[in-house]
């Protein structure tokens, strides 16, 4: 597929929890003439606490590259993950511009400002401390999660995942999403703008609030969403974890599991009968 325009964000490089080929896949069957990628592309705070650089998350720099070099506009815009690249901003390297934000006009001539958004991010401005306490908690949980579905898998359970379990409360609990979402869509207005496109939260969405467009791109942990550009301006939530998944059952058929579920019915009919 080819768009005009793919906003990414918070990717994480550098981490365990990045899913850097499927972002490669997905690199490879979704191009565009311009990509904005909304911070947190690479995590110096994880590699500070440890190195971690597969060859996955090299081809992922390269791919970026390589797109710049074949003709791509592509503009960086750091965020606190990666904010040691906030030192070069208004700089390029390898034909990508490092900016602190950036004005998006769409097709349908909507103007939108583009910013990662932690600057908004009430946790992160006012307790730095807070925010990398509760950055080891979330690596923390991510790494529990896989040790909680080894053990469901075994023992034949669904896949659940804690950290959205967590976050969830978190949103029950103090609304934080919502604020984060009302917050970005105030300054966007603000700002003059028709919409707003970030990322920082790991909650990808795209919904009206007000008269103001918010559009979070999500991430590259857990999530695996982009926001694309349609032709004719609109911008589109691509959910690269699930869609894969569908066309993977689509392909091999109802795992033996889901079938086993589907017989079941059957089996109590003819007890039945
Ligand atoms: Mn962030």
């Amino acid at each position: 597929m080819k768009y005009r325009t793919i906003f990414l964000s918070d990717i994480h490089l550098g981490t365990r929890g990045c899913q850097a080929e499927l972002l490669l896949d997905f690199l490879s069957c979704h191009e565009a003439d311009v990509y904005y990628l909304i911070g947190d592309i690479f995590d110096g705070w994880s590699l500070r606490r440890g190195w971690h650089w597969p060859q996955a998350h090299n081809d992922v720099v390269q791919a970026f590259l390589s797109k710049s070099h074949n003709g791509a506009r592509i503009v960086y815009i750091p965020g606190n993950h990666d904010e040691v690249m906030r030192a070069y901003l208004g700089t390029h390297f390898g034909g990508i511009e490092v900016m602190q934000r950036a004005d998006f006009t769409a097709i349908d001539a909507r103007r939108y400002l583009v910013t990662h958004g932690d600057q908004f991010d009430s946790v992160v401005v006012h307790a730095r401390w807070l925010a990398h306490i509760g950055d080891r908690a979330y690596g923390f949980m991510l790494w529990l999660n896989t040790k909680v579905n080894r053990a469901r898998w075994i023992w034949g359970g669904q896949y659940w995942s804690l950290s959205k379990w967590a976050k969830q409360q978190v949103k029950h609990a103090v609304s934080f999403i919502s604020h984060y979402e009302t917050v970005l869509a105030d300054e966007a207005k603000r700002g003059g703008y028709d919409g707003v496109i970030c990322g920082h939260i790991h909650s990808a969405n795209i919904s009206k609030l007000g008269d103001v467009d918010y559009a979070n791109t999500g991430d590259w942990v857990e999530s695996c969403t982009a926001i694309v550009e349609r032709d004719d301006g609109t911008l589109q939530l691509i959910d690269w974890a699930t869609t894969k998944r569908n066309r993977e059952i689509a392909r091999r058929g109802p795992s033996r599991r889901q079938r086993r579920k589907s017989t079941t019915p059957d089996k109590t009919e003819n007890e039945i009968a």
